[in-house]
């Protein structure tokens, strides 16, 4: 009998373990944050974490955060190499943050990839075509691991 409950308590925890495929590719946590210059607003990649609220775990997704009730938006741009990967806002504190999750339809995320991301403080008000925010910061990471 205590044999039997044994083997259950190893099945059970068999099952908890994440698949073998997602702690591989967390391995090394290429994760960064990029700020604008007066910190009102950021975008972070996220290489592996907990997710959109109530779909758990998940793999390579950007979080855009407007930090500064100040009438403003927050721009978020990535580049995957020299591909443009569009671009986010998020309105204010009450909005965010705002998942965003770009790299499936390039065909997630590799080694040696290299992630661009931009972050702006954006005026609504001043939306015309070439404006591309204010505040701006950028910084990019070649991945270790994808
Ligand atoms: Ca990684
Ligand atoms: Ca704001």
């Amino acid at each position: 009998m205590k044999r039997a409950l044994t083997a259950v308590a190893v099945a059970v925890a068999a099952v908890v373990v994440p698949p073998a495929q997602a702690s591989a590719e967390a391995e090394h946590d290429d994760g960064f944050v990029v700020w604008t210059t007066d910190r009102c607003g950021s975008v972070e990649f996220v290489d592996y974490g907990p997710g959109e609220p109530g779909s758990g775990g998940d793999d390579d997704y950007l979080v855009v955060r407007d930090h500064c009730d100040d009438g403003y938006e927050v721009k978020a741009d990535g580049w995957l190499g020299w591909y443009w990967l569009r671009v986010k806002y998020v309105d204010g504190p009450a909005a965010g943050p705002v998942f965003w999750d770009p790299f499936v339809e390039h065909g997630g995320l590799y080694g040696g990839d290299r992630l661009g991301l931009t972050a702006c403080q954006y005026d609504r008000d001043q939306a015309a075509s070439g404006y591309l925010g204010f505040n701006c910061a950028s910084d990019q990471r070649v991945l270790v691991d994808g």
